[in-house]
């Protein structure tokens, strides 16, 4: 086992289990007139034939009771026949339903779309291999966003920003000609977790992959995902009507300007009729944008829009902007992009990352959503755990990814939660979306660790529908990727539920953010302050001195809170009121503070970060009493992965206290371990050659 078959494993069930599914998949009915039916038709019989140990027969007709019926109503005469209720159901999603077909009680899987009734297979197959009851379905289901993607931050090189997974997927020297199996696998996973499109370069992108050397490229790796109803994007390089166009100037408002964009789309859509349009981050972290020319984000993304247009495409133009001024960079994007709401043409949609800084192990929701409802605001979350501990950590993302999206943004009134706002229901939006920035690489398993993966199929599936729980999610993933024993899953969806706030507490309690090492993101540093720019340097979050610490983020500090809707901004106002997982957040507090336990702030900090470094140790007992379940090459691996977290929640824990005790100048509370080494030591520690760390 090297867990390159991800969640889709196939292996046999327990024969008894097995004996009861067999009844209800006998024969398999299902066109192959498309490229869609056919890999369909693969994947039930691969899928079946795996967890049944019996393949169902293939009929072009139900001639026995068990079999499964699958197709639309228009590719399918016995569907069309069935008279079935598809309004709802969209192009993308389905139905699955225990009928009676000629006499036999049948399955049927439908949707008004061959990708639909896709959909629905790979839900029938999760239902079987999570070992689910069959015989009296009535499911319905579709997804609520329509812009389902993951966002792979690939360079042409082969390099991963902040990947942990190896290289790039994408082999651009052997495409077009060469086009790996692993990229149909990769379609594979995908389709079966809803994920309905790939933008295949990273957002610090060259304008190299606009040329028509690589969209040959691009439009070889788009026939492979096509049958998986995915569609390729491309990150755009704002100035690439200068590199690649030779003109004098990327202005978005100059004529030449925007004719290069509309041709160089035409050229696009010939060679990828379906193609998504383009992801944009412009004058952001050095890239070119259209403030360069003294135009607005709105003027660069129309025109780029206004070229995708007349062939169905969009623009995802992203909100990650700040520069080094001496406002808060927390409030940066929202000056930014607030004024500009309904300035943006129809077919842009704003991606904004969860929190108003950066992906850390836990930040507020960004206050842009709610705050834009004439314009479609899509989600960024990111999958690779740049800030979690890279692939060593298992940390699952689900809890991070529900906490954001089931926020209250309160903008009009209660129930307003950020899920609400991204699948367009709040303000009557249509084009909607989310985003998730990859965690997949050249590894065997993708991922760079098998509980990696669960981070991939969560965001898939909460895209998918953002409103279901990560618990669930987890449950099925683990019953997927792992066993259904019962004996394995309750313990380790548990411990997957937990690992979040235990990074949380040995990285970053309390509303602490920002306090990794400088560039490459990986352990701790809050004392550094060599980068160039104030708003990269951990001191600038933390902003702790002998009084106290915290970032003041109220009224009389640099007043984000009123960036959030009234009701949202006086609790964060208020350091009474604020959850105190977010209190260093949004308040500057000294260190004797009274926090809802009766202890002090100092205790309080001291308290989670030895908390955070408990719960992994708790993490690693529960792993050890799992030994024998699962397969030896995975089940090692994970402890050893376990052993070295426990090792860096350690360092994180050490360095930290050590770091903010010579601030305080605060003993450390009776009852707990003084750091193994001295801050000299850690601050000493240097790293080269980390992964996912490239100079941009
Ligand atoms: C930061 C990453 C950087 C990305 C940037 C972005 O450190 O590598 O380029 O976000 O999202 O989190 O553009």
């Amino acid at each position: 086992e090297d867990g390159y078959d991800l969640w889709l494993r196939y292996r046999p069930l327990r024969t008894e289990q097995a004996a009861v599914f067999q009844h209800h998949a006998s024969q398999l009915v299902i066109g192959s007139a498309t490229p869609t039916q056919t890999v369909t038709r693969q994947e039930l019989l691969r899928g079946l034939g795996g967890l049944l140990s019996q393949t169902p027969t293939l009929s072009d007709t139900v001639t026995r009771d068990g079999a499964i019926l699958v197709g639309t109503p228009t590719s399918s005469p016995l569907i069309q026949h069935l008279q079935l209720d598809t309004q709802g159901l969209g192009n993308e999603g389905y139905l699955i339903r225990s009928v009676v077909v000629e006499g036999h009680p049948v399955t049927v899987i439908v949707g008004n779309s061959d990708v639909g009734a896709l959909h629905g297979a790979f839900q029938f197959l999760r239902l079987v291999q999570t070992g689910q009851p069959i015989d009296h379905l009535d499911l319905h289901d579709a997804p609520r966003l329509k812009l389902r993607v993951l966002d792979h931050w690939d360079y042409l090189n082969g390099q991963v920003e902040r990947g942990y997974a190896g290289a790039s997927i994408w082999d651009w020297w052997k495409l077009p000609d060469w086009r790996d199996p692993r990229y149909t696998d990769y379609a594979r996973a995908n389709a079966s977790i809803g994920i309905n499109g790939t933008v295949v370069n990273n957002v610090n992108a060259g304008a190299e992959i606009l040329t028509s050397r690589y969209l040959q490229k691009v439009a070889a790796l788009a026939d492979v995902f096509r049958p998986y109803g995915i569609r390729v994007y491309i990150s755009a390089r704002f100035s690439a009507p200068i590199e690649i166009g030779g003109l004098k100037t990327a202005d978005p408002l100059d004529p030449q300007v925007q004719r290069w964009w509309r041709a160089k789309a035409d050229e696009i859509y010939k060679l990828i009729p379906d193609f998504g349009g383009f992801l944009v981050k412009a004058n952001s972290e050095g890239q070119p944008g259209p403030q360069d020319y003294g135009r607005t984000h709105a003027d660069g993304a129309n025109t780029l829009a206004d070229a995708v247009a007349p062939h169905g495409g969009v623009v995802m133009w992203r909100t990650f902007v700040y520069s080094p001024t001496n406002e808060d960079r927390a409030k940066q994007a929202y000056d930014e992009f607030k004024p500009l709401d309904g300035h943006f043409r129809a077919n842009v949609l704003l991606q904004t990352k969860n929190g108003p800084v950066d992906f850390q192990p836990r930040e507020p929701f960004s206050p842009l959503f709610g705050a834009m409802p004439k314009t479609p605001m899509m989600m960024e979350l990111e999958i690779t755990k740049e800030y979690l501990g890279f692939a060593t950590h298992l940390v699952y993302l689900g809890p991070l990814f529900e906490e954001v999206l089931s926020s209250d943004t309160m903008t009009h009134g209660k129930g307003s939660t950020v899920a609400r706002v991204i699948d367009g229901s709040l303000d009557g939006h249509t084009l909607t979306g989310m985003a998730g920035v990859a965690n997949i690489g050249t590894d065997r398993n993708w991922s760079g660790s098998d509980f990696n993966q669960a981070n991939w199929y969560v965001f898939g599936r909460l895209a998918w529908n953002p409103t279901l729980s990560s618990r669930a999610i987890a449950e099925e993933w683990v019953r997927m990727t792992f066993t259904n024993n019962e004996a394995f899953v309750k313990p380790v969806v548990d411990m997957m539920m937990g690992s979040r706030e235990a990074a949380v507490d040995y990285m970053t309690p309390l509303g602490l953010h920002h306090l990794m090492g400088p560039g490459h993101h990986y352990g701790p540093a809050p004392w550094d302050a060599s980068e160039a720019r104030a708003d990269w340097r951990p001191v600038y979050y933390h902003r702790a001195d002998r009084d106290g610490i915290g970032f003041d983020r109220t009224r009389t500090g640099s007043d984000a809170v009123d960036q959030y809707a009234p009701p949202v901004a006086a609790p964060f106002n208020d350091v009474k009121q604020t959850p105190e997982q977010l209190l260093l957040w949004f308040h500057h507090v000294p260190w004797n503070y009274r926090m809802r336990s009766g202890q002090t702030l100092w205790y309080e900090l001291v308290a989670h970060y030895t908390q955070g470094v408990d719960d992994v140790k708790k993490m690693r007992e529960t792993w050890r009493q799992m030994d024998g379940y699962i397969d030896p090459e995975r089940y090692q691996q994970v402890a050893a992965f376990l052993a070295i977290q426990e090792k860096e929640a350690q360092w994180w824990r050490d360095a930290c206290i050590a770091y903010f005790q010579s601030i305080s100048g605060l003993p450390l509370p009776p009852g707990f371990a003084p750091p193994q080494h001295s801050l000299q030591y850690y601050e000493s520690l240097k790293f080269d050659n980390v992964p996912g760390y490239s100079a941009w």
